[in-house]
């Protein structure tokens, strides 16, 4: 097969949605009835550490028993097949890309399954719940908080991201609003770099006149179909 353009995908909770596992924005979206600022930054937890590790505690059990569904194969597919350099980048907390078997993946903010030590920096896997848990290594409590990057962090691995995206040939952000920054932007980096850019959601995101390319439809559907026409155009 001849050499690939550089592939850079990046997921929202759009792609999980059919997985059961809810989207922020959509009817009954996760946030409905609580406020970012109550629940998803550092003040939040500083104000109300119990508060926001409740709100975590019930999304990690929401992901017991959710499964990847057919978007998130075909993406795995799609990785091992593509012979060229290839950047999986998801917003998602969740684990299902790499239940589906994706490797060359980046977390950009963070993982639900997994918590770290606000005083003493110790983190590991964790699938309990973490309200009222001292940290395993230094005894404090309230310590432990869940290993994602809320609003007003840094997200993880934005040079490595950056460094993609100025090199890749082809960008696609797969059940994303566009909302949040600075994932929002990267359409524009890869536009800049010359990148053919396309968006699969369900309805056009609020940044969706920014791709040169758009395809509708639930991602259990569009994505493998979108996969396999890459595939066999060799
Ligand atoms: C940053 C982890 C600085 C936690 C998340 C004031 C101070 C500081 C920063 C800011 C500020 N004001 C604004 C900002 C920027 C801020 C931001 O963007 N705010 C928004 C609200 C305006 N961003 C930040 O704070 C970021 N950090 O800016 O630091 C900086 C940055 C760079 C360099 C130097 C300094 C940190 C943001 C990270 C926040 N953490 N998650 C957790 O999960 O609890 S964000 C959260 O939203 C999730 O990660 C989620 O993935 C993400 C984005 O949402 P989406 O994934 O797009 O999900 P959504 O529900 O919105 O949309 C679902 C989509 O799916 C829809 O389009 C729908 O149509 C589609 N869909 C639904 N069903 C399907 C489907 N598509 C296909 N098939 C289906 N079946």
């Amino acid at each position: 097969m001849a050499d690939r353009p550089a592939l850079v995908i990046l997921t929202g909770a759009g792609i999980s949605a059919e997985s059961g596992v809810p989207t922020f924005r959509g009817g009954g979206g996760l946030w409905e009835g609580h406020r970012i600022e109550d629940v998803a930054t550092p003040g939040a937890f500083a104000r109300d550490p119990e508060r926001v590790l409740r709100f975590y505690d019930a999304r990690r059990r929401q992901l017991a028993g959710v499964e990847p569904n057919a978007a998130h194969r075909a993406l795995a597919r799609l990785e091992a097949a593509w012979d060229g350099p290839f950047l999986l980048i998801t917003q998602n907390v969740d684990h299902l890309h790499e239940q589906a078997g994706s490797r060359k993946l980046l977390h950009m903010h963070g993982e639900l399954l997994r918590a770290r030590c606000s005083r003493c920096g110790w983190s590991d896997r964790w699938t309990g719940d973490l309200a009222g848990v001292a940290c395993p290594a230094c005894g404090r409590l309230p310590a432990l908080r869940p290993d994602v990057v809320w609003f007003e962090e840094i997200p993880i691995g934005l040079d490595r991201i950056e460094a993609a995206l100025e090199a890749c040939g082809l960008f696609a952000a797969i059940g994303t609003s566009g909302q949040v920054w600075p994932a929002a932007g990267f359409v524009e980096l890869a536009r800049r770099a010359g990148a053919h850019t396309i968006e699969l959601n369900l309805e056009p995101s609020e940044g969706s006149d920014r791709f040169a390319e758009r395809r509708l439809g639930p991602a259990s559907r569009i994505v493998p179909a979108w996969v396999e026409e890459l595939l066999v155009a060799g």
